[in-house]
């Protein structure tokens, strides 16, 4: 019988229980594909890749030939905060504990090449990371790990030259030297100007940076991982799986292409190109999307005709996904990291964090960093997957996945080639602007219920109970950091610091000599992180992004909802009421850069109908304020996730007061514990929407406010 049933059967089988089509069935990713319910022999008859190996091209199976059954991927938990001390004591307890590398979160100062001390850095100093200002604190960060043995990630694109000329000096005088130190800067720019924002210096000169590093590790760092390409940040930005493989893979082609250009030989630094990736709740596309990583990279890299096998390697990072996580009900998250977790390994990658589940709330707490570290050590002590290499290999849906992630990501590269490469297309946004459409489709979809999450949208809790939070109090981090910067001003030889400035200073304006190399030098005397950036600035100049904001998406997927036209009535009559258009600006406060929540906010508020400012990243308060005057706007938003909102709210409100703003009415959103809710509400803020807040509940309770309907939200 079995013998003689085709899927002609299967389809008249399936329709009769289904009193319809299968087709019906079909499932339309975000991607564009469009997931079948059944996969069957006939799927895999035209792909090539089938028959490989692992450890052999295209590597789509590992770039090892035992992968984990000879070595588990490195469990590597992404960490830091408050003081090095602080971020030290928590990395040497984690790793009694069995993490196996360590991997560094600097403060949005640091990332941002200010010392602890400038005006600018008030609100973040120690926040989102680990404050570092010189050598002494990157020696206080590794006390007691030994850098010849613990590899060490750090994730560090704007300030990426002071921080890893420190770090190489901190290895030095631990006895180590730079030849053996192992472990991966992450040092990639091109993704900071499409999502993450963490940039210093324009483009151009940035490209040089990249270059420099890789051309310096490649000569003096054989161990050292010079890049790690990532596509992470494009998935939390809201990219469809599509965009972020494409995108990361044309971010390494020209960084290759880059080093190739400053004539280095490609077979001694493509074998330490690292990548990064995400990996979200899509079970099995994630896995896939790794395979066609490898495949895909495999192919670019031939281009440049390397001879050693290594060369046309992706080994890869993985972080669970962040934006995935909900902080309603948020014992959730754990169960949705394990999936994650497991994607991640099915995929064969290197090196994985796991989130903790008060993500979308604050740092992690001890408590949930121990569960988030335990669930790599139960995959990999408890479920026996690392026993058998590529386990998902023969699936037919799995293998027609790779193959047509592929080929879409292939093509959309093709497209950033025919702009003329990455650089070119990012100067022209388009990845950019590709992301947050696909961002505020999502937003749409979340809202709309068409996706569920789970707590958040569906099986939503009645009441929830707060859970413990990490809290940071950053006024003494700052005072702290500002002490040792001064120690360190004091007993450093200030001739020796001039000198070696000056030194980096021309190397960065004549285009001669390394800009690593340099830096090392002022860094070994004492040079801060502050001082190093600013050498540079002298000849690069700093970036300053222009804000724009997509349109017509948001309120599409709405369109002839009847929810949006109650809204557009109360948006008419309070337009009359005022005589203009309420007008809402969307801010970012501090060094706080994550803004795809801001950018989905002020494109969603934008169709519903409300006059829109986008605020530029990197206000002070006072900045901000002034803004928001001159251009008569009824409410400022502003979206916060890098823990700010204490410092920052409180300072805005009083500045718009001090220049006659009081009527404006504050409102803000983002990463902020339930905990600082009251505070924020005594300090001038009238509403506060926390992670999973439905736009068009935002929009109501904003229309309220301008009703006066209530003082507060
Ligand atoms: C591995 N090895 C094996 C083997 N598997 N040897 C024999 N048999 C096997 N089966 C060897 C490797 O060749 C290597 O040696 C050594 O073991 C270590 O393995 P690895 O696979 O290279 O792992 P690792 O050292 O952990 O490096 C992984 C990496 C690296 C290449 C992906 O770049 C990395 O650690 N990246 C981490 C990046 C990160 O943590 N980023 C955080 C971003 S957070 P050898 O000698 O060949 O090296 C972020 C958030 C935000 O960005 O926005 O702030
Ligand atoms: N410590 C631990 N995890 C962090 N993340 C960001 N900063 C830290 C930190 N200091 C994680 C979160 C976030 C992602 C970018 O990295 O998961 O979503």
């Amino acid at each position: 019988m079995t013998e003689t049933t085709t899927t002609n059967d299967w389809e008249a089988l399936a329709e009769k229980e289904l009193k319809a089509s299968p087709e019906s069935l079909t499932w339309h990713t975000p991607e564009g594909i469009e997931v079948k319910p059944l996969y069957t022999r006939d799927d895999l008859s035209d792909i090539g890749s089938l028959d490989s190996l692992p450890g052999f091209e295209p590597f789509l199976r590992g770039p090892r030939a035992t992968m984990y059954a000879g070595r588990p991927w490195t469990i590597r938990q992404y960490a830091g905060f408050s003081t090095a001390e602080a971020s030290n004591a928590f990395y040497r307890r984690n790793l009694a504990a069995g993490q196996q590398g360590v991997s560094v979160a600097f403060d949005l100062a640091t990332h941002r090449g200010y010392d602890s001390d400038h005006p600018r850095v008030e609100g973040d100093v120690g926040k989102a990371g680990v404050a570092i200002d010189s050598v002494e604190d990157m020696k206080v960060l590794f006390d007691g790990i030994p850098l010849e043995k613990i590899s060490v990630s750090m994730t560090m694109n704007g300030a990426v030259i002071p921080i890893l000329a420190s770090f190489i000096v901190a290895g030095e005088e631990q006895g180590v030297p730079r030849e053996k130190l192992s472990g991966t800067i992450q040092n990639d720019i091109l993704k900071e100007f499409m999502v993450r924002n963490t940039y210093i210096y324009p483009p151009e000169p940035s490209m040089r940076i990249v270059a420099d590093i890789i051309e310096y590790t490649a000569k003096e760092m054989p161990k050292f991982n010079s890049i790690s390409i990532s596509g992470y940040h494009m998935q939390e930005a809201g990219a469809t799986l599509v965009q972020e493989l494409a995108f990361t893979l044309a971010d390494g082609r020209e960084y290759v292409r880059a080093a190739l250009a400053k004539g280095l030989n490609v077979d001694d630094f493509a074998g330490r190109l690292s990548f990064f990736f995400a990996i979200g709740m899509n079970f099995f596309m994630e896995a896939a999307k790794l395979r066609a990583a490898r495949l895909l990279w495999t192919r670019i890299m031939k281009e440049f005709e390397p001879k050693k096998a290594s060369s046309l390697m992706l080994r890869t990072h993985c972080q669970t996904s962040g934006v995935s996580l909900a902080e309603q009900d948020p014992y959730n998250n754990i169960i949705r990291t394990a999936f994650e977790a497991m994607s991640a390994v099915l995929g064969g990658t290197q090196s994985l964090h796991t989130n903790s589940f008060d993500e979308a709330i604050a740092l992690p707490t001890e408590f949930s960093a121990r569960i988030a570290r335990n669930t790599q050590l139960i995959l990999q002590h408890e479920t026996g997957v690392t026993k058998v290499v590529d386990p998902l290999a023969g699936s037919y849906y799995v293998e027609s996945l790779t193959n047509e992630l592929a080929e879409k990501a292939w093509a959309l590269i093709e497209e950033v080639e025919a702009l003329g490469g990455m650089t070119k297309a990012v100067n022209a946004g388009l990845p950019k602007r590709l992301i947050e459409e696909a961002a505020t489709r999502r937003q749409a979809a979340v809202d709309r219920g068409d996706e569920v999450i789970v707590g958040v949208n569906k099986y939503r809790l009645e009441s929830e109970e707060p859970i413990d939070i990490l809290q940071i109090d950053n006024s003494a981090v700052r005072a702290a950091q500002v002490k040792r910067i001064e120690e360190t001003r004091r007993r450093r030889d200030s001739r020796k610091v001039k000198e070696t400035l000056d030194a980096l200073a021309d190397v960065a304006k004549s285009g001669k000599g390394n800009l690593l190399a340099a830096a090392v030098e002022a860094a070994r005397a004492r040079a801060t992180v502050g001082e190093i950036s600013d050498a540079m600035r002298q000849a690069f100049g700093d970036y300053t992004a222009v804000p724009e904001v997509v349109t017509d998406i948001y309120g599409k997927a709405y369109e002839g909802d009847p929810e949006l036209g109650v809204l557009a009535g109360r948006l008419d009559d309070a337009t009359k009421r005022l005589g203009h258009k309420p007008k809402i600006m969307v801010a970012k406060l501090g060094q706080d850069g994550h803004d795809r929540g801001a950018k989905v906010i002020a494109s969603a508020f934008g169709d519903i109908g409300f006059d829109v400012v986008a605020g530029p990243l990197f206000q002070t308060p006072d900045e901000a304020a002034e803004l928001a005057l001159a251009e008569e706007v009824t409410v400022v938003g502003v979206s916060s996730l890098a823990a700010g909102h204490k410092t920052l709210m409180p300072q805005l409100a009083e500045a718009l007061k001090k220049r006659g703003g009081e009527d404006i009415i504050v409102v803000c959103g983002g990463v902020i514990p339930r905990q600082d809710y009251q505070y924020l509400m005594e300090n001038g803020v009238s509403a506060v929407f926390g992670p999973g807040t439905h736009v068009l509940d935002a929009a109501r309770a904003v229309l309220d406010l301008i009703e006066g309907k209530r003082r507060n939200v």
